[in-house]
């Protein structure tokens, strides 16, 4: 057995800090880059791409209340909306709200707050994916509260935080995979570290939010349990079961079931100034440049290797990889996160517009569906907020452009089955509207609208502030 962190309790005092320091986090050396050299986007041009924005998002948006109004999401091929249970859990709504507020929507914002308020009981006989209920409906309850200051919000946090606690009680801490809301029933039991370790934001903050150390502590126990069970060297895999604590898939890699496991060390140690994350997030880092990294003909990639031997496996990249130069810019990697932002560039530019997976030696798509994802757009904005370098403004204005052209339907924007054939998909999930239009929307827009030295963003979008 590894050496052990042990769990600290937080002690839920009160400190005047209310910006996010990347004090406690290990730091590579910072690339200035060519920002001095290239031509600047005028204000003219940033404010002239914001409002663009801001009318595909009411474009969607729209869509959205015409066709699937009270559901968790529209098709809008077919103009039909869809929901996850057999109740609605207005997915949609809750996501996008901070969104419009972010955008100055302001009379749409209170409509929508309202009509949550009124509408939307978790009381609910339906079993939710733990995930992404944290992410999307409790991060949005969270990040709504602190914009607004409404109550009602914060309580109807609680509320589903308790409906999702029975999820935690597993033999390893890791939660179940999905949770009945009413009834607290469990299922679900081969879980991953995505999964399992992409809930501090959200759990922890509801404990500074309310003076409950449990939630914090639920989410932080599940990190250490991942941290403890991690390879020799250093890797995790893509499934557990979080009953017998063992690893049924042992591919390493950053993309779907492991990604944002990376991101929420990194945000933990930011937000919550947790030496734990900190030290967890080191170790990761160390190991994901040893053996994930991978230096190519083609540029800076990460791919595929085996947790246990670190052997390389897939040279695949993919749409949801794209995160990782917005985690190790907020890291201060920011040559290694300027480097992975371009190779994301090229694969972006491969097929028009970027492949669900990407196999890097080849350049070509491995996987050509797209999901309207936002990663490459929060990566282009994190660096810019770094750099203040044009270049990741013009990468913007080419994702928007592609988007625009390959996705835009009279309702709202479709996914596409494949990036070689542009051929469209009827979903528009919600994080299109609470994540990719907010990523681009704040990349050109004036700094004012958001101070990024304030928050920390949880996994979709939703920005939290430290006000303990
Ligand atoms: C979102 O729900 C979140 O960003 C999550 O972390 C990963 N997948 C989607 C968007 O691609």
């Amino acid at each position: 057995m590894r050496t052990s962190i042990s769990i600290l309790f937080i002690c839920l005092v009160s400190i005047a800090v209310t910006s996010v320091s990347a004090a406690s986090l290990p730091s590579a050396p910072e690339d200035k880059s060519q920002a001095a050299d290239r031509p600047a986007f005028s204000a003219e041009e940033k404010a002239r791409l914001a409002a663009e924005v801001k009318a595909e998002f009411l474009h969607s948006w729209n869509a959205y209340k015409k066709y699937a109004w009270g559901h968790d999401g529209l098709r809008p091929l077919s103009k039909s909306p869809y929901d996850w249970c057999s109740e609605p859990l207005l997915i949609t709504p809750l996501d996008a709200m901070d969104t419009m507020i972010l955008m100055g929507l302001k009379e749409e914002a209170d409509s929508t707050r309202e009509f949550i308020l009124r509408t939307l009981s978790f009381d609910k006989d339906c079993y939710v994916k733990t995930f992404e209920v944290t992410i999307r409906l409790l991060g949005g309850l969270l990040s709504n509260y602190q914009l607004t200051g409404d109550e009602r919000l914060l309580n109807l946090a609680r509320d589903l935080a308790n409906r999702l606690l029975p999820a935690f009680k597993s033999p390893t801490g890791f939660p179940y995979v999905e949770v009945n809301l009413k009834t607290g029933a469990v299922r679900g039991t081969r879980t991953n570290p995505g999964e399992a370790g992409t809930l501090i934001v959200e759990f922890g903050t509801l404990s500074m939010l309310t003076g409950d150390p449990s939630y914090y502590n639920y989410a932080k126990n599940a990190l250490l349990n991942l941290y403890e069970r991690r390879s020799d060297i250093g890797l995790v895999g893509e499934q557990i079961d979080c009953e017998t604590g063992e690893w049924t898939k042992t591919d390493s890699h950053i993309t779907a079931c492991i990604d944002s496991y990376y991101e929420y060390l990194v945000k933990g140690a930011l937000l919550f100034s947790d030496e734990d994350c900190s030290v967890m997030w080191r170790d990761a880092y160390i190991a994901l440049q040893n053996y994930i990294a991978d230096s190519t003909a083609t540029g800076l990639w990460y791919g595929h290797a085996d947790m246990t031997t670190g052997q390389r496996g897939k040279t695949w990249f993919g749409a949801l990889d794209a995160f990782f130069p917005a985690v190790l810019a907020l890291a201060g990697d920011l040559k290694n996160a300027a480097d992975l932002q371009e190779s994301c560039l090229k694969m972006w530019q491969r097929h028009g517009i970027e492949p669900e997976q990407f196999d890097y030696v080849r350049m070509e798509a491995a996987s050509p569906r797209f999901f309207l994802n936002p990663e490459i757009v929060e990566s282009a904005y994190y660096l810019y907020q770094k750099t203040k370098d044009p270049r990741y403004l013009e990468m913007g204005k080419i994702f928007l452009d592609s988007l625009k052209t390959y996705c835009r339907t009279d309702a709202g924007y479709a996914e596409l089955k494949s990036v070689v054939t542009k051929e469209k998909s009827d979903r528009m999930e919600s994080y299109f509207l609470a994540e990719t239009l907010k990523y681009f929307y704040l990349l050109f827009a004036p700094d004012e609208t958001l101070d990024f030295s304030k928050v920390i963003f949880n996994t979709e979008a939703h920005p939290i502030r430290r006000t303990w």
